[in-house]
């Protein structure tokens, strides 16, 4: 049973009735273009069909009701909140995504109603597939449908500015300082293709990807780890690229190319250098890899991707023991390249491989991890898939 039906049902479970409408939005695998967002540049996400439902319907009070079906198949009630009474900091855990949405849309002058909510998802949760955004791009738009305001019609928010009023309840409410890649990719992205998104200019381009027209498939290996340095090492890689591009004179480092680097060195401290090498270097492999796209030169993205992972691990420092284990096996093993995608500090990465080859670097890959004691890692291929909508 899909995500939709099973909120719908435990909805009318719960309340009585059938829920009003059920939404839904996906998880999302970056490409490449790893922590250049809040840097004002490039990401080409693609969503995967791992979806966070939504039903929801009206109540006669001020309350916002919400509940959730489990990893332990059990349903979770929140506490109960009135939606006049909502202040960032006042809900933690899961709780914060329906009261933070239901926030940033208030703060944005929408009358938001007491409402009764219903989440199931099998977006895997920790595993850097932005289970979080998926979640709050399905709420805002389930809430703005019932405001009267779905996507498209006259007088109703952008998908763009949709995701910058998620952007707001996870930066102001949840406290998660992050940028726009996920919520963007959730939204906007469409089945069969990566969504070649340009953060400051706002532009989003639809380019085909279709792997398996060349015999490849790309792979997604969740390590299952989290690290507990995570939310903290995310913070600070962004205040150094603000820093350094106060030091820089430009408004992000999205104004640096790679020609300026040596200049731009001259003037940053060595701490900083690497996160602007970083930064530099992988806005450019993004466009490099979205000509070879347009091109269908698939297994020349493998070395870009390779690429991006010593870059993420050397420069920016946000890989771990798992996801360098998880990459270096799969390449050993015939990839034509891996990288870790997301934050870091565990998560998930992503392999092209040959079709081919996907029992050996399925079975490389856990090898590896066996041997050095780690969790066994959960590995699915990545279908470009639709991006959130109503389903009810
Ligand atoms: C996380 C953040 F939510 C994104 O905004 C992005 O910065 C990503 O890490 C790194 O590219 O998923």
């Amino acid at each position: 049973m899909n995500v939709s039906t099973r909120a719908a049902e435990l909805f009318a479970a719960e309340h009585g009735r059938a829920p009003s409408a059920v939404w839904s939005a996906p998880g999302r695998v970056n490409l490449i273009g790893e922590h250049t967002d809040y840097n004002d540049g490039f990401v080409l996400p693609m969503a995967i069909p791992h979806r966070v439902a939504v039903a929801l319907g009206p109540r006669d009070d001020r309350k916002l009701v919400a509940a959730t079906w489990g990893d332990d198949g059990q349903l979770h009630q929140a506490d109960e909140l009135v939606v006049d009474d909502l202040r960032p900091g006042s809900s933690t855990g899961w709780q914060a995504f329906p009261a933070g949405v239901a926030w940033a849309l208030r703060e944005a002058g929408h009358a938001v109603p007491g409402l009764n909510l219903m989440i199931v998802g099998d977006v895997p949760t920790g595993a850097g597939l932005s289970s979080s955004h998926a979640l709050q791009c399905a709420l805002a738009l389930a809430m703005l449908d019932h405001l009267g305001l779905p996507p498209g019609d006259p007088g109703a928010p952008s998908l763009a500015e949709i995701a910058r009023l998620v952007q707001r309840s996870e930066n102001d409410y949840v406290g998660a300082p992050t940028g726009l890649l996920d919520q963007t990719a959730s939204l906007r992205c469409v089945e069969s293709h990566v969504l070649f998104f340009d953060v400051r200019s706002g532009d989003a381009e639809q380019v085909p990807f279709d792997p398996r027209s060349a015999g490849l498939e790309l792979l997604v290996i969740d390590t299952r780890a989290k690290h507990s340095h995570s939310e903290s090492g995310y913070g600070e890689r962004r205040k150094g690229c603000e820093r350094a591009a106060d030091l820089l004179g430009v408004k992000a480092l999205r104004d640096i190319s790679a020609a300026q680097l040596p200049a731009a060195n001259q003037k940053l401290p060595d701490e900083l250098q690497p996160l602007v090498k970083h930064v530099v270097t992988e806005n450019e492999r993004v466009l490099s890899t979205v000509e070879l796209l347009r091109s269908g030169g698939y297994a020349e993205v493998g070395p870009l991707l390779n690429a991006s992972h010593a870059s993420l691990r050397d420069d920016y420092r946000v890989s771990c023991l798992e996801l360098d284990v998880a990459v270096d096996a799969a390449v050993q093993a015939g990839a034509l390249g891996a990288r870790m995608i997301g934050g870091g500090f565990g998560g998930s990465a992503i392999a092209l491989i040959p079709t081919s080859e996907r029992a050996r670097v399925e079975a490389a890959v856990r090898a590896a991890f066996a041997e050095r004691s780690l969790t066994e890692p959960r590995v699915f291929i990545a279908i470009p898939s639709a991006g959130a909508g109503r389903d009810r």
